[in-house]
């Protein structure tokens, strides 16, 4: 029988099991090395990440953003480094996240130059790359996002290629769906006879586009980044439409979930290009009524605002078919990983997922997952802590029960 652990070493035990706990990253940008230069990895892509541009400009409102995207990516980063490590102390989440890096790949980074790191870096090949970061961040498998419109990423799935278990597919509908009827040209270029009145035809249509990709890519759910403005019902708006009449009854069809992240205001500084998107509170009746005239449909859902965070859990208490997912991106902070577990895990219990690493590069599934872990690691100790003054018996093998209960699920 497993020994009950004290409460003492609760806290050293959880660890060791998130530790050893093989993560599924529920949602990431990165690639199948197949993809090519789609795959980013090593020291200037780390630098030139859309969370530390942000941060650069911070340090140097001086600076004109044309003048920086004309700069090559080594310059970029050389002073990306020069301004938010060299001049002042790295504090931020995501300028701590590149020393992590460094530093559990053994490399000492020194100030004055990144040129060792580079030429560490370029001795590594992308694929014995993977199984390193994957080793490190103990990462059993990623999402990918996946665009069919985006013709480099297409033309690899059109080829044909030989797959990476450790890289699920998803379908990402923003390209297609959000700014319709941008998409009607390059939705026809590929076949499909849509035109820009949503007519029946178009609908049929557009179903047809969504079950080709789904079935090509093995895609294991569709994913939506959605404006804060976003609203079902809404018989205005195409893109409540489309989602409704169009991805819904697909999801349903080939039974995968519908993942939605809502409340991103893309482009509130268009300067500043991926890194010049905001947040903005989006509106948790539209969830709960999706999830409500859905009921066939599985929801996986974040939010970016953290005022939304507190309404998405409780609408998940309501709604069996509403699964909450990770802290995202803005929120993708120590302090309100923190707060924002806790609350899930004291209305939810274990049924939600309580973090993705959004890994753009590769290189970011160590960082994201080392400081997620500690930080989950520590609230669930403290729940459990909770539990044994209640006279509860905690094993190590209900704490690892756990742990994959809520970090080694597939979205299903
Ligand atoms: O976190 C990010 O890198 C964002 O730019 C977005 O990609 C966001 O996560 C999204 O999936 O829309
Ligand atoms: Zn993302």
């Amino acid at each position: 029988m497993d020994t009950i652990i004290p409460p003492s070493r609760l806290e050293a035990v959880v660890e060791q099991e998130l530790d050893a706990l093989p993560i599924i990253d529920i949602h990431t940008h990165t690639f199948d090395p197949a993809f090519g230069p789609l795959l980013l990895w090593g020291p200037d892509e780390l630098l030139t990440y859309h969370y530390l541009v942000a941060e650069l400009f911070r340090a140097r409102p001086d600076l004109s953003p044309t003048r920086f995207w004309e700069m090559p990516k080594t310059d970029q980063a050389d002073l990306i480094w020069q301004e938010l490590f060299r001049r002042r102390s790295p504090l931020s989440e995501a300028c701590r996240g590149v020393l992590t890096v460094f530093q559990r790949l053994g490399l000492n980074p020194d100030v004055d130059t990144l040129d060792p790191i580079r030429a560490w870096f370029r001795d590594q090949s992308p694929q014995t790359y993977v199984d390193t970061v994957f080793g490190l961040a103990h990462v059993q498998k990623v999402y990918m996002t996946n665009d069919p419109l985006d013709p480099i990423e297409r033309e690899v799935w059109e080829k044909g290629f030989e797959r990476d278990p450790r890289f699920e597919a998803v379908l990402s509908l923003d390209s297609a769906l959000i700014h319709w009827p941008a998409a009607v040209p390059a939705l026809r270029a590929l076949g499909y006879d849509v035109e820009e009145a949503l007519t029946g035809r178009t609908l049929a249509e557009l179903r047809r586009y969504l079950s080709d990709w789904i079935e090509r890519m093995t895609a294991r759910y569709t994913a939506i980044s959605l404006p804060p403005s976003f609203r079902y019902p809404n018989p205005d708006s195409a893109l409540t439409l489309l989602y409704t009449r169009c991805v819904l009854p697909i999801c349903r069809e080939r039974q995968i979930p519908a993942t939605l992240m809502i409340g991103v205001r893309k482009l509130a500084n268009p300067a500043l290009r991926l890194a010049g998107d905001s947040v903005g509170r989006s509106d948790i009746e539209t969830v709960e009524a999706l999830a409500r005239d859905f009921p066939e449909n599985r929801f996986w859902v974040t939010m970016l605002a953290r005022e939304n965070m507190h309404e998405l859990a409780v609408a998940a208490r309501k709604f069996a078919n509403l699964v909450p997912f990770g802290c995202w991106w803005l929120l993708n902070n120590p302090s309100l990983i923190e707060e924002i577990t806790a609350m899930r895990l004291e209305l939810l219990g274990l049924s939600f997922v309580p973090q993705h690493s959004d890994a753009r590069v590769l290189d970011q599934l160590i960082y994201k997952w080392d400081h997620s872990r500690r930080i989950i690691g520590r609230v669930l100790a403290a729940k459990y802590r909770d539990l044994a003054s209640a006279g509860w018996p905690i094993t190590a093998a209900a704490i690892r029960r756990d742990l994959a209960t809520l970090l080694s699920r597939d979205p299903a």
